[in-house]
């Protein structure tokens, strides 16, 4: 699949690239729109209820005619075909990459190792949908009778970003009824503090977890264990009713003490930042209900359809993966800022750092050798308009390119006077400077005394996409989030790497369970690490060791950790 192909910079369209660069680098936006006055009509795709505009990057028609010509020559759409066949597109694991199978309709037939993965995605949603009802319906009780009322997800990275930014995205579609936290870091005061005014009887937990040996997940449940045990008389017993499990791995799960009935499965083919739409979306389930559900996996799959079945002029995923590529590798824009002009899709710029930086993160090729050209560029952002008080500053009048997608929608799921159209016109106008910029004569012509004029300018001529759809709807965002995993897999093809392996998340994992113990033994260690490493951990033993200036014992009892047996005593 990849000898054919020859390397990155060697195909002739990398090299047309190269040189068609240097002849267009200096166009100026504010002239391309000046000569072209159907430009902001003609460079627009819209696909799925999706509108992109992406006129305002530094490109014109020839930019695009390469960069699909270097999409063919990367055979992109062999390897787009490979992805939805089950092929183990993911060499390094040796493993096929199926999340779109998640979202495959009933009927469907998606084989890998010669087996149709689509019946058992559909067994488990089926009883996702039988649990989710019970609970919500409060059918479901917990251990002394009462309904659940509160559901706390414990995991971390991909079993944990998802969960958390589809909750926050789907808000208002939710149960409001129910109370929604999310536990990742093995920090203690995540865990405290996601329960300190929670009634044990009435919460269940959630331990999301596809290997079930994470650190930081494994160490958050047996706290969650102990904490729940302690508010409900200490019954293991009581684990059954208020622990349910979301892994691929049946045997840990049950080591755990989790009825394997209350356990909900998933494959290695689920990568974990593409898992949001498997059973660990089971709390996004649980919080906007089955139909809810079921809408945003039909929004990914008409996403993944129009990815798979689109020429790539009109293919939005295809045609943002490619500008990616020309902002980032020509251009050397290294960062990249998400901008949602959407308080719902707060959490969505982090999860997106997951799924693009984890992805895309990767110095080596397919076989293993050093890359020549920049791979994965930073991800970051926050919505707007907050961040323009802020950050946007650097993206206007910085030394820096960086390109910005702005993520907006013609209605307001919370509609308040002239709230949105003084939003939405924030966006219009923040792309607008970006691209136009202010230049020395606009500024002088405002009566600027000269020696302000240069810090008053701005050069414009900065890229940016704006993504627009109707509303913020459960299908809405499954096509958002499928938007930008096509994006990241087009990237990946082209930069010639393993989009779905994560070397870089697994040393830490390993090296953090060394340590564990030199911090944790009561004799001194025996340290074998760099002079830095060693020294830092005897400097926290003394640390440990030294006096609280504060008394944790009394902490301890104004703890709502110990609410049962201190209530009263407050
Ligand atoms: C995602 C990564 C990583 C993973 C977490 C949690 O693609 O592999 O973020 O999701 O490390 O892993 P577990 O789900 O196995 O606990």
């Amino acid at each position: 699949m990849t000898t054919r192909i020859k390397p990155l910079t060697q195909r002739p369209a990398w090299k047309a690239l190269a040189a068609h660069y240097k002849k267009v680098q200096d166009l100026h936006l504010r002239k391309l729109f000046a000569d072209d006055s159907k430009r902001g009509e003609r460079m627009t795709a819209a696909a799925a209820g999706l509108f992109l505009d992406y006129s305002k990057n530094r490109i014109v028609d020839q930019t695009i005619k390469l960069l699909i010509q270097l999409a063919n020559e990367s055979d992109l759409s062999g390897r787009i075909e490979a992805m939805f066949r089950g092929e183990k597109i993911n060499v390094t694991e040796n493993r096929a990459v199926l999340h779109v199978a998640l979202r495959a309709p009933k009927g469907a037939i998606i084989k890998t190792d010669g087996k149709n993965v689509v019946p058992e995605v559909h067994a488990v949603l089926e009883k996702m949908n039988v649990f989710s009802e019970r609970v919500r319906s409060g059918r479901w009780k917990g251990h002394t009778g009462k309904r659940i009322k509160n559901v706390i997800n414990i995991g971390i990275g991909g079993s944990d970003l998802g969960p958390v930014m589809a909750y926050e995205a789907l808000k208002h579609y939710s149960d409001r009824r129910l109370t929604f936290r999310f536990v990742s870091n093995v920090d203690g005061t995540d865990f405290v503090e996601a329960t300190r005014d929670l009634d044990p009887a009435e919460t269940l937990f959630i331990v999301s977890s596809k290997t079930f040996t994470t650190l930081e997940t494994m160490t958050n449940a047996q706290s969650a264990r102990a904490w729940s045990l302690k508010g409900l008389g200490g019954n293991p017993k009581a684990v059954a009713k208020h622990f349910v499990a979301v892994s691929t791995n049946a045997e840990k799960v049950s080591a755990f003490g989790i009825d394997p009935a209350n356990m909900f499965g998933f494959w290695d083919w689920v990568g974990g930042r593409y898992s949001m739409d498997s059973a660990i979306g089971l709390s996004t389930m649980l919080a906007i209900g089955p139909e809810n559900f079921h809408a945003l996996l039909k929004g990914f799959h008409e996403m993944d359809e129009h990815f798979r079945t689109t020429p790539f002029e009109k293919n939005l995923p295809a045609l943002m993966g490619l500008l990616s590529i020309w902002n980032n590798d020509f251009f050397g824009a290294s960062t990249v800022a998400v901008l949602p002009y959407e308080q719902y899709l707060k959490r969505f710029p982090a999860y997106l750092q997951q799924l693009t930086m984890e992805s895309n993160g990767k110095h080596v090729t397919l076989s293993g050798k050093n890359v020549d050209y920049q791979t994965g560029p930073i991800y970051s952002g926050e919505p707007g308009t907050n961040g323009q008080h802020s950050f946007y500053q650097l993206i206007h009048q910085g030394t820096r390119l960086i390109p910005c997608d702005f993520i907006a929608f013609g209605h307001a799921l919370s509609p308040l006077g002239r709230h949105h159209d003084i939003l939405l016109a924030n966006v219009f106008a923040q792309a607008e400077a970006l691209a136009f910029g202010k230049t020395a004569a606009e500024v002088k012509a405002e009566r600027t005394p000269d020696w302000l004029v240069p810090h008053r300018v701005f050069e414009g001529n900065r890229p940016s996409n704006v993504i627009l759809a109707e509303r913020l709807t459960p299908a809405v965002l499954g096509k958002l989030v499928a938007l930008y995993e096509h994006s990241v897999f087009t990237q990946g093809v082209i930069w010639n790497i393993d989009s779905f392996d994560q070397w870089g998340v697994e040393l830490g994992k390993v090296l953090a369970q060394r340590i564990v113990p030199e911090l944790e033994s009561k004799a001194t260690p025996m340290l074998k690490h760099d002079s830095s490493t060693n020294n830092l951990i005897r400097h926290y033993r003394k640390l440990k060791k030294a006096k609280p200036v504060w008394n944790p014992a009394r902490r301890e009892k104004l703890s709502p950790h110990s609410h049962t047996a201190s209530k009263g005593k407050l």
